[in-house]
C-alpha cells in the first residue's frame, strides 16, 4: 500500500519536473516570438551583462517588475558602483527614458533606512546617493530611482522615492 503510494508520488513529481521544463520552453518561445515583442529596450554589454529598460511607463510594483525581469532572464538592476550607474544612466539617455522615474532594485521596504537589493538582498555597499538623499520624504520613500546628472549632482545619483509611482525600470541579465 505504502509502496504504491511512494511510486505514485515519484511518478507525479517526475511529471511535474517535465511539466515545468515544458512551461519554461513555451515561455522562452513566447518571449522571443515576433508576435510578442519584448517590453524592453536592451543595452550594450557591460561587465558581461546587458541591461533592459521598459519601453512604457506604468505604475511600479517591485515584485511584478522583478518577475518580468525574470521572464527575460534577469532581475531588477543592482547598481553596485558609480561606473555601473554611469553605464545604465547613459543607456537610459540613449533610449530616451528620462521622461519618468527610472527604478532600480534597491529598496528599504523590510526595514526603514536599511537599503538592500530586491533579488540578492545584498546591502547597498557603495550607495551613491544624490545630495540630501535618502530622505524618506513624507515617510513614504522605500524604493530607489536612478537620476540623471543635474546642477546639484554632476554624476548619476540615487534617490529614494515612493514605490507606486508611474515609472520605468531597469533589469540586468543574470
Ligand atoms: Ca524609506
Ligand atoms: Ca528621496
Amino acid at each position: 500500500m505504502l509502496d504504491n503510494l511512494e511510486k505514485a508520488v515519484k511518478k507525479i513529481s517526475s511529471f511535474l519536473v517535465d511539466l515545468s521544463k515544458t512551461v519554461m520552453m513555451i515561455q522562452h518561445v513566447l518571449n522571443h516570438h515576433a508576435l510578442f515583442p519584448s517590453p524592453f529596450l536592451v543595452s550594450k554589454m557591460f561587465r558581461g551583462k546587458k541591461d533592459f529598460l521598459t519601453k512604457i511607463k506604468a505604475v511600479f510594483d517591485i515584485s511584478t517588475a522583478d518577475a518580468n525581469c525574470k521572464n527575460y532572464g534577469g532581475y531588477l538592476v543592482e547598481l553596485d558602483d558609480q561606473e555601473e550607474m554611469n553605464f545604465v544612466g547613459s543607456f537610459v539617455t540613449r533610449a530616451g527614458g528620462w521622461g519618468s522615474y527610472v527604478f532600480t532594485g534597491a529598496n528599504d521596504l523590510k526595514e526603514e533606512n536599511r537599503f538592500v537589493q530586491y533579488r540578492s538582498k545584498k546591502p547597498l555597499l557603495s550607495a551613491i546617493w544624490a545630495s540630501g538623499e535618502p530622505n524618506n520624504a513624507r515617510k513614504r520613500e522605500d524604493c530607489v530611482e536612478i537620476m540623471a546628472p543635474s546642477e546639484e549632482n554632476i554624476r548619476h545619483r540615487l534617490n529614494d522615492v515612493e514605490c507606486d509611482l508611474v515609472s520605468r525600470y531597469v533589469c540586468e541579465s543574470q
